[in-house]
């Protein structure tokens, strides 16, 4: 049989990538092209999982019965979003266990956002609305993806997460039109995740390193700056239906670009919060340390009970 040289064999990669045919976990990939997908959809996970603690702060304090339920389904939707992405890491083969000790080392990112406090009910309404909304805007092109586990994972997520979205704006929505403390708890909220919401689409272009490689192998549809300017122009109008004040003193309507110009990103803040030095970082990192001690009898058990069936079956 005639052998394929490694460089024919990217060459028919590429090809199949620029034509849409999706790249399935038996077909061959480049190792990059698998190292960056197992990166970026384990961080994923990973900030599904870490994004269940601030929420999960709320669910005994919620204001009511209605809130409590939603609030639950919700936090439980992460969960399973977690564990579809962990899912999709393992067909490119990468080791669950492996993965989560990363997290639990500092080794491996989850998203900046969770490392802010959630400080007040109103932060339940923001976060449904500005951070699942930067999610989904981050997330609707990833449906369209090159590798399909990844691809198809994110169909499922999306539609979640657009309820997860209305929650929020309904939340939001309801206090900006109660009474003045509402009101001002509602706008306090949206001063403190405003910029942090506009930090989740990563660094800047010109400073994005895997932005370039990410979209030539259609695993990243649009740069960081194109989702980030997006979710600006979506978001801006739905706070002043509401009545609420985006805290950017720059922020204003750009005729000729058909867009919103708005003010610069405290990046020193974004990097310091990637690199573990946040106001949550080592709270969240501990709390999912903490989560594996602890359910380790269950795992002992359940491990213990799967052998047990596996020899009775072979006996
Ligand atoms: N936070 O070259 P770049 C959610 C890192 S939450 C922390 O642009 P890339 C939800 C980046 O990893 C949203 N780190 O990277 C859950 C890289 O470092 P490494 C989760 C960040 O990968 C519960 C370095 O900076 N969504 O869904 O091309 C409740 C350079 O960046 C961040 C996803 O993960 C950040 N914000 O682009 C509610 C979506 N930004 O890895 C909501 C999938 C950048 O070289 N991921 N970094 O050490 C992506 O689309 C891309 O990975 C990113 C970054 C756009 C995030």
């Amino acid at each position: 049989m005639k052998e394929i040289n490694i460089e024919e064999l990217e060459k028919r990669f590429q090809e199949k990538i620029d034509a849409d045919i999706r790249i399935e976990p038996k077909d061959w990939m480049p190792d990059a092209y698998r190292k960056t997908l197992i990166r970026q959809i384990s961080q994923h996970a990973h900030s599904e999982i870490v994004g269940m603690l601030p929420e999960g702060n709320w669910i005994t304090r919620a204001p009511n019965l209605r809130r409590k339920a939603v609030l639950l389904a919700k936090v439980q939707d992460e969960a399973g979003h977690g564990l579809y992405l962990y899912s999709a890491a393992e067909t490119l083969g990468a080791d669950r266990e492996e993965t989560i000790d990363d997290l639990h080392s500092g080794k491996a990112k989850y998203s900046s956002i969770f490392n802010y406090p959630t400080l007040t009910w109103a932060d339940m309404g923001t976060i449904g609305w500005l951070v699942d909304g930067a999610a989904i805007m981050n997330q609707v092109p990833l449906c369209r993806c090159s590798y399909g586990p990844y691809a198809r994972a994110m169909v499922r997520v999306c539609k979640e997460e657009s309820f997860h979205q209305r929650q929020g704006f309904e939340i939001v929505t309801k206090l900006a039109q109660g009474t003045p403390e509402q009101k001002a708890m509602a706008q306090d909220s949206l001063n403190r995740f405003w910029w942090p919401a506009l930090m989740m689409f990563g660094p800047s272009d010109a400073d994005s390193q895997h932005s370039e490689q990410s979209m030539k192998w259609k695993i990243k549809r649009n740069s960081n700056d194109e989702l980030r300017q997006m979710f600006v122009d979506v978001t801006v109008p739905q706070a002043e239906l509401v009545g609420l004040t985006i805290p950017d003193p720059d922020l204003k309507w750009n005729e000729e670009k058909g867009s919103y110009d708005f003010g610069e990103i405290n990046w020193d803040e974004f990097w310091q919060v990637v690199s573990g030095n946040g106001i949550c970082n080592k709270e969240r990192v501990e709390a999912r340390r903490k989560a594996k001690e602890n359910g380790s009898w269950v795992r002992e058990a359940a491990n213990a009970y799967a052998a047990k069936k596996a020899q009775r079956k072979a006996s």
